[in-house]
């Protein structure tokens, strides 16, 4: 029987831990059949990033709609989106398919600005972009703190500060937003925060003494997606990628000098989702 269909629009990790691998990685762990429109190639390894080619934006577009058109996508997530001509041509090709909280396909807008390293993958005039064109066109948004202040200014601290922080992505036309609290560093609960405007779902989970979480959010928003391919309602499908990212990085590993990847590999072996 065919699988659900999904897509990631993202960049390659040349060191196989984040980026569109990540995303093939948990898509496969999911049980979903997982296709690329690979917006950049990285040159990475565990310490950091050394180079990124961008991919010319008509060619990222161009890979959404050959997809789309013959396989058939029943969700997208987007991962690192390099520029902001790229974030343009990815919302065209989405409108022309049907991606987005317009269209019937539930599309999953994970701005990744910069790696765990601290390297960025973002180009910083791309932000106006990013809010303008995906967030209004997103089915979910999933920030991390980080990224939550480079896009709303809000520097969050505590839970008062991450429900602001919610409402002001929400300002932004997803219909839901994630406000991932992994980088509140000084509370022991990673928990995080799901808001459509209606009702703030708080979903905490242990936090774990490790430095390989390489990966972390691209795995999460592939879970989730891998979810909602299948008409899951979105606080069921966060509540499993919730479920999935907690596992993943109890079963970090480490690789090479730097930061090890989480892994899905737990899910081949046990049923515990
Ligand atoms: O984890 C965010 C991410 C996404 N995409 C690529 C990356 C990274 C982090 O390093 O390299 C290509």
């Amino acid at each position: 029987m065919t699988p659900p269909t999904v897509l990631t629009i993202a960049g390659s990790d040349s060191g196989g831990g984040a980026g569109l691998q990540a995303d093939l990685r948990t898509f496969f762990a999911c049980g979903v059949h997982g296709m690329t429109a690979v917006t950049a190639v990285t040159v990475q390894n565990s310490v950091g990033v050394s180079g990124i080619v961008e991919i010319p934006p008509d060619v990222v577009a161009a890979q959404i709609e050959a997809v789309a058109v013959d396989i058939g996508v029943q969700a997208a997530k987007t991962g690192m989106l390099a520029n902001a001509d790229i974030i343009v041509a990815v919302a065209g090709a989405c409108d022309r398919v049907g991606i987005g909280k317009e269209g019937a396909i539930p599309f999953v807008v994970d701005p990744v600005c910069a790696s765990m390293g601290g390297d960025q993958l973002l180009r910083d005039d791309a932000l106006d972009a990013l809010r303008a064109e995906l967030f209004a066109r997103a089915t979910l948004v999933t920030p991390n703190l980080d990224e939550v202040r480079l896009l709303t200014g809000i520097d969050v601290t505590n839970l008062d500060e991450q429900k602001q922080a919610a409402e002001a992505l929400l300002a932004y036309g997803p219909q839901w937003a994630l406000v991932k609290g992994g980088h509140m560093r000084n509370v022991e609960d990673c928990v995080d925060l799901l808001y459509d405007g209606t009702e703030f779902h708080e979903l905490p989970g242990p936090r774990f003494d490790t430095g390989n979480t390489h990966g972390s959010g691209d795995t999460l928003a592939s879970a989730i997606t891998s979810q909602l391919a299948q008409g899951v309602p979105v606080p069921d499908a966060v509540a499993f990628g919730k479920r999935f990212i907690v596992r993943s990085v109890r079963d970090s590993y480490p690789l090479g000098k730097g930061h090890g990847p989480v892994s899905p590999f737990w899910r081949l072996s046990t049923d515990e989702v």
